[in-house]
């Protein structure tokens, strides 16, 4: 049979008059036991006031600004049950209670109201534990309703820090209520020994507060005076006017500030069932901008930060979004001088997220070496001067560096591979593309020379100039850039030695190939001057081996230092 169910507000301890900042239901919605109906919140805590069984909301007594007190009528639920089954709901003093809803058993206490003065500012004395001559009070944590062995989630300050009156030492947070605890007084931190993840209750010792310039104290539990941690109520009417619209930000420590904030310095400013929500999701609340009331944030807010962090590039999202890796904090580097901030172009935007996820994915091993090319190039030129003397293309290295890749695979075809995306096999190919690095006004774009094994040097050459010239001019096609298997990355022609090339997924291998330079060789009797052109090959260390790449690089320079090999 169905019956009427009054809701009220729960036991919330010293809290009186707190607002309500979201009413979560509506007339007519079905609610689960145990789900947020309204969200209350002072400038200190915020909590939940959830359904003691599930229904239908019939009525709403409250709305958004309104304040309330422990008993107040929230709103009438239509329940299938007894109503016998959740009389907290209707009574706070009921002795029967939902279990995961706050208890309504205890009236408001008296005995420290809000209004009280923490016992360190009526009559400070030095604490027990206090090293120094100086006042330090025990602060423990203050009168929180029913709620018991409530884990911490945020510690705010540590030992030496200097804080200010009703500054936020730490953070707690039950299933249905968050809550800052403030320091009582002014002064220096000592003793603090609670962690994230500690529990406390009404009374536990959280640190002391010595006067400052006096060496802080040890915290003992049994220091006297203590002083709680002002309840709500009174920094409510004490504390100084804040900024409602600014989201609640670490103290300032006696260390120098870092000089840019990251978003890790923001304590975000949610609801109990947005911060559980977000945990669900995994969202970070520091990186999500409120758009509620005082900048809180709503459920809205966590859904569009994650749609937003799931279109996003993995580059633009950072590694943090997928990797877990700490996001590199932003700097405001106007403060250093003058700055001027321009997009990036399109063709960077998509190759940074490339290389990011390549660089991220794929367990990179380089492996160097050089190859004497003196012959090489004698051929070379000679070939080069003789194209142009025809109208053919020049002759450089890259052709050569091709085909002899090409060569090295049919003796090491796992550098054609790739690994399945399950990461269970490998996918051979049988075809050789090669694509090759052009360095483009618009950044770094990877044409590929298609059947790199069954064409002349010319043609090769007259491949890349080409598809270097379309590169260059914004003008490579999506179908120029696919079915590489492997690639090159030749920056031969502008100087440097060794590099260590990113691995263009799901490729397994990439040569770097530097300038060559006439070096001293020694051939057994003497030194010789040969041209040697240092050779970079990196690889996806899950495919290859160390000893399959070693093999493979001393092939490339044996086929690179005698090219009839190539004809083999
Ligand atoms: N050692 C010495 N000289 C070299 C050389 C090497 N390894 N590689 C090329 N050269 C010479 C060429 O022979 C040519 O000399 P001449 O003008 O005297 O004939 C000169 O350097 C310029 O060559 P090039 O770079 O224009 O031509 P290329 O075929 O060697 O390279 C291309 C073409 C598209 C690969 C190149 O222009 C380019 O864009 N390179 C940059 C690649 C890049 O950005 N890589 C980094 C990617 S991120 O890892």
């Amino acid at each position: 049979m169905a019956t009427e169910l009054k809701v009220t507000v729960p036991d919330i301890g010293d809290y009186q008059d707190v607002p309500v900042i979201e009413v979560l239901v509506k007339v007519g919605d079905t609610v689960e036991k145990d789900a947020a109906l309204v969200t209350l919140e002072s400038d200190k805590a915020t909590l939940d006031v959830p359904a003691p069984e599930a229904g239908v909301v019939k009525s709403i007594s409250i709305k958004a600004g309104d304040k309330v007190s422990m008993g107040a009528a929230v709103l009438v639920l239509e329940t299938g049950g007894d109503a016998a089954a959740a009389p907290a709901a209707e009574e706070p003093k009921a002795e029967s209670k939902p279990e995961s809803a706050p208890k309504a058993e205890k009236p408001a206490k008296a005995e420290a109201p809000a209004a009280e003065a923490p016992a360190a500012e009526k009559k400070p004395a030095p604490a027990k534990a206090a090293k120094s001559s100086g006042a330090a009070v025990a602060v423990t944590v203050p009168d929180i309703g029913d709620y018991q062995d409530v884990p911490i989630i945020e510690v705010l300050v540590k030992d030496g820090d200097t804080v200010e009156k009703d500054q936020t030492l730490m953070v707690l947070e039950s299933d249905k209520a968050t809550l800052d605890v403030p320091a009582p007084s002014a002064g220096v931190v000592g003793g603090f020994k609670l962690k994230v993840g500690d529990k406390v209750s009404k009374g536990t010792t959280v640190c002391t507060l010595a006067a400052a310039g006096d060496e802080p104290a040890e915290a003992e539990p049994e220091a006297e005076p203590e002083a709680e941690a002002a309840p709500v109520e009174a920094k409510t009417e004490k504390a100084p006017a804040k900024d409602d619209a600014a989201p609640k930000t670490k103290p300032a420590s006696s260390e120098p500030a870092a000089a840019v904030a990251s978003s890790s310095d923001v304590i975000p400013y949610a609801s109990p069932s947005i911060r559980k929500f977000a945990r669900e999701l995994g969202v970070d609340l520091a990186k999500v901008s409120g758009s509620g009331q005082k900048g809180r944030i709503t459920q809205e807010d966590v859904q569009s930060h994650v749609k937003k962090v799931l279109a996003a590039p993995p580059a633009a999202a950072g590694a943090a979004a997928g990797s877990g890796i700490p996001p590199i904090p932003a700097v405001d580097f106007s403060q250093f001088g003058e700055i001027e901030t321009k997009p990036l172009a399109r063709i960077r935007k998509i190759s940074a997220a490339h290389l990011h996820r390549s660089w991220l994915n794929i367990p990179h091993v380089t492996q160097t070496d050089e190859a004497d090319i003196t012959e090489l190039e004698a051929f070379r030129k000679e070939a080069s001067d003789e194209s142009a003397k025809g109208g053919g293309p020049k002759l450089t290295l890259l052709p050569f560096v091709m085909k002899a890749v090409a060569k090295a695979m049919d003796a090491y075809p796992e550098f054609r591979a790739s690994l399945s995306p399950d990461g269970e096999s490998l996918i051979h190919k049988n075809y050789t593309h090669i694509g090759f690095a052009a360095d483009t006004p618009n950044g770094l774009m990877v044409p590929v020379v298609r059947e790199v094994d069954k064409k002349g040097l010319v043609q090769l050459a007259i491949e890349t100039g080409e598809l270097a010239k379309k590169a260059r001019d914004g003008k490579l096609s999506g179908a120029d850039m696919k079915g590489g298997v492997f690639s090159i990355s030749s920056l031969g022609g502008i100087g440097g030695s060794h590099f260590t090339p990113i691995v263009n997924a799901p490729e397994v291998g990439i040569l770097g190939v530097s300038k060559a330079v006439m070096k001293p060789v020694w051939d057994g009797a003497a030194f010789q001057p040969r041209l040697m052109v240092p050779l970079s090959l990196s690889y996806d260390h899950r495919v290859i081996d160390g000893a399959y790449a070693a093999r493979f690089i001393v092939s490339l320079v044996k086929l690179l230092g005698d090219m009839r090999r190539l004809a083999l």
